[in-house]
């Protein structure tokens, strides 16, 4: 009974997937080339694990080659299928990645362990399961990180090609830029750019700007200036020092998202001779008597098989799953190794350790320009938002919900309220390393008794040099069952003085916009140093930059907030 149902499953699986392939490509070739076959054992040169960001531009890159096989193993499926449009509508980004939202078939449903930084909160922390990974359901914001981040990346991994010529040279090739469509977007904001940060022959990601700018946006500029934020001409050249439009990985076109999957593996699917494997999952990483690695173990419905890597594994399964890859097979700290019985093929302590995540906290304000949180309170709002984007691809749903962010180390002012010990732990990061990045939403939870055209923004700050520190670890051997995520939030004092003057800083900005009714969440009475950070503790959230927790394996490969190992 359990397997005709698993069968009818699998057939329906089959079926389905071809949709998203292009049509137009099935003359002279089969879309089911593209998909291995469950259940087979097969070789190739290259194995990667994970189809979510970092693998689908891998896996694109190396197919290019077309004397090299290769294929991607990736446990979800295509999200366009499997989530309704809430993946590809921009503004729907953020509604599906809370808490609130209703569990989804693309979301692996993480949950952190309790955090002490954050009065013991368990904290749902949203993760891609699907083709495009996490760039299926981020919020579509793009940015690069600075010239002396890259430096200090080359420092620590001894590679200068980690050097910000070399990448910048990689981040044009890989973006297709379109400027912002001025008629679409109508006059308001002033959307500035620096054309060089991109090359007219670079993709296939897609990088431009919502056909949308939120009506807040030009007093929120206004607020960033006068707070001493002055504006940038884009956030793409090396530096981030200022406020700027936020470029947005939105297909100019359609104005849907594009992520690794719409761009690097559609590509993928018309040009090469990639073979994706979806709805499977790895389960181990095998090795030969001398440790090289030969091939993972998967599985696909009721199908165990191995995939075997005649050059290389990659791992790309994301911040927590790929340190979790590598300790149940055997690569990690000793003692986990041990209390798990798992036989050490090379014991690492670095690996699950020195997780990075950036805290963040949303402080909401009733405005009085029209904001897209009127999605959640007008249905009217909602279904004039749909007619537009379907009719003209324009209108709030076409915005991510952030039009402009903003960048600094904290101003004079805010550093006396430092104690001395925290500006000499913040004095060891890149001079051109921000601590805040602002991030004004129009979008937040209403209060209960909003009334339907009430409007709402949550002006978000994340910290950019988190000093505490995080780990990810395991209970099982099996990846089907959840690694133990430990985002260790908040716990340095450092951090927690930052928070506060971060906090304060929100405050002045939104007070400078002019735009603001009053304050929602926490409201005004809160404020004093211990009730801010208190109120911190109690409402800070997720904004996913888990990072850098496959350090010390034998080569750590990185993607801007991301983590690509190669064993
Ligand atoms: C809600 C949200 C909002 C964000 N907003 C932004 C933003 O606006 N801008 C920005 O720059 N960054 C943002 N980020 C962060 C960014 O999206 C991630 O850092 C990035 O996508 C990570 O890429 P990755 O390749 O490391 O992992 P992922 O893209 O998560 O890919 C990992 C893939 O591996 C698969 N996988 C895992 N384990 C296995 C296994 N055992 N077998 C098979 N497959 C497996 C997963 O299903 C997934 O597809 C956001 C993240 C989230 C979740
Ligand atoms: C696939 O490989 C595994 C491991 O080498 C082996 O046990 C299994 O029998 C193989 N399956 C088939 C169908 O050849
Ligand atoms: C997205 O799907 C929902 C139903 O899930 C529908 O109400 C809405 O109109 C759709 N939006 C667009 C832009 O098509
Ligand atoms: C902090 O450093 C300053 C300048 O170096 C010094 O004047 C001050 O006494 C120090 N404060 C404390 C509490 O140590
Ligand atoms: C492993 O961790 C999960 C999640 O925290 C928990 O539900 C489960 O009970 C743990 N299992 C063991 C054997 O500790
Ligand atoms: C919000 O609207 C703008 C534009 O009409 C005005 O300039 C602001 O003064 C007003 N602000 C508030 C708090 O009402």
């Amino acid at each position: 009974m359990a397997s005709s149902i698993l069968f009818v499953f699998l057939g329906l699986l089959r079926l389905t997937l071809s949709l998203p392939v292009d049509p137009t490509q099935t003359v002279g070739r089969l879309t089911g080339n593209s998909f291995g076959l469950p259940g087979q054992n097969v070789t190739y040169d290259y194995i990667i694990v994970g189809g979510g960001t970092a693998g689908l531009t891998i896996a694109e890159r190396l197919s290019e080659n077309p004397s090299l096989s290769v294929a991607v193993i990736e446990a979800g499926g295509f999200y366009e299928i499997e989530s309704g449009n809430f993946s590809q509508v921009p503004g729907y980004d953020t509604e599906y990645v809370l808490p609130e939202s209703p569990p989804s078939l693309v979301d692996w449903g993480f949950v952190t362990q309790p955090q002490k930084g954050y009065n013991n909160r368990e904290l749902f922390y949203a993760r891609g399961k699907t083709l495009g990974g996490s760039s299926a359901l981020n919020l579509m914001i793009y940015q690069r990180a600075t010239v002396g981040a890259f430096k200090l990346w080359a420092q620590v991994v001894g590679d200068n090609s980690w050097l910000w010529n070399t990448v910048f040279s990689f981040y044009k090739k890989s973006t297709q830029f379109t400027p912002p469509n001025l008629q679409k977007i109508g006059p308001g904001f002033n959307i500035e750019y620096d054309q060089s940060a991109y090359s007219p022959q670079g993709g296939p990601l897609q990088l431009s700007f919502a056909n949308y700018q939120q009506p807040p946006s030009p007093y929120l500029a206004k607020g960033m200036k006068a707070a001493g934020i002055s504006a940038q001409d884009g956030l793409n050249s090396g530096i981030l020092n200022g406020y700027a439009a936020t470029t947005v990985e939105v297909d100019p076109t359609y104005e849907t998202r594009s992520s690794s999957e719409t761009s690097f593996l559609q590509t993928a699917f018309t040009k090469t001779g990639l073979k994706v494997y979806p709805s499977t999952l790895a389960k181990q990483i095998l090795f030969d008597a001398t440790k090289k690695a030969t091939g993972v173990t998967v599985v696909t419905g009721p199908d165990t098989y191995t995939l075997s890597a005649s050059k290389e594994v990659i791992v790309s399964a994301g911040a927590f799953q790929s340190p979790q890859l590598l300790m149940v097979s055997g690569i990690g700290p000793a003692a986990t190794l041990k209390a798990n019985n798992i036989p050490a093929v090379s014991t690492l302590e670095g690996v699950g350790q020195n997780l990075w995540d950036q805290v963040f906290f949303t402080v909401v304000f009733q405005v009085n320009q029209t904001t897209n949180s009127q999605l959640l309170t007008n249905p009217a709002f909602g279904a004039a938002a749909a007619q537009t984007f379907l009719n003209s691809q324009s209108g709030p749903l076409t915005s991510v919900g952030v039009d402009l962010i903003g960048w600094e180390k904290l101003p004079e002012a805010n550093r006396k309220e430092l104690s001395n010990s925290t500006l000499a732990q913040l004095a060891a990061f890149p001079s051109d390393w921000p601590e805040i990045e602002y991030i004004p939403i129009d979008i937040a939870f209403p209060p209960a008794d909003a009334a339907p055209t009430d409007n709402y923004l949550g002006f978000a700050v994340a910290l950019l040099t988190p000093l505490s520190r995080g780990t990810v670890t395991i209970n099982s051997t099996d990846t089907s069952i959840k690694p133990l995520i430990d985002p260790n939030w908040l716990v340095a004092t450092a951090d927690q003085e930052v928070a506060v003057q971060a906090f304060k800083r929100i405050r002045q900005i939104a007070g400078y916009s002019g735009v603001v009714i009053s304050e929602i969440n926490p409201g005004t009475k809160v404020q004093s140093d211990a009730d801010i950070l208190t109120w911190i503790q109690n409402n800070a959230s997720p904004i996913w930059h888990a990072s850098a927790t496959c350090e010390h394996s034998s080569r750590v490969f990185g993607i801007v907030r991301g983590v690509l190992t190669r064993i």
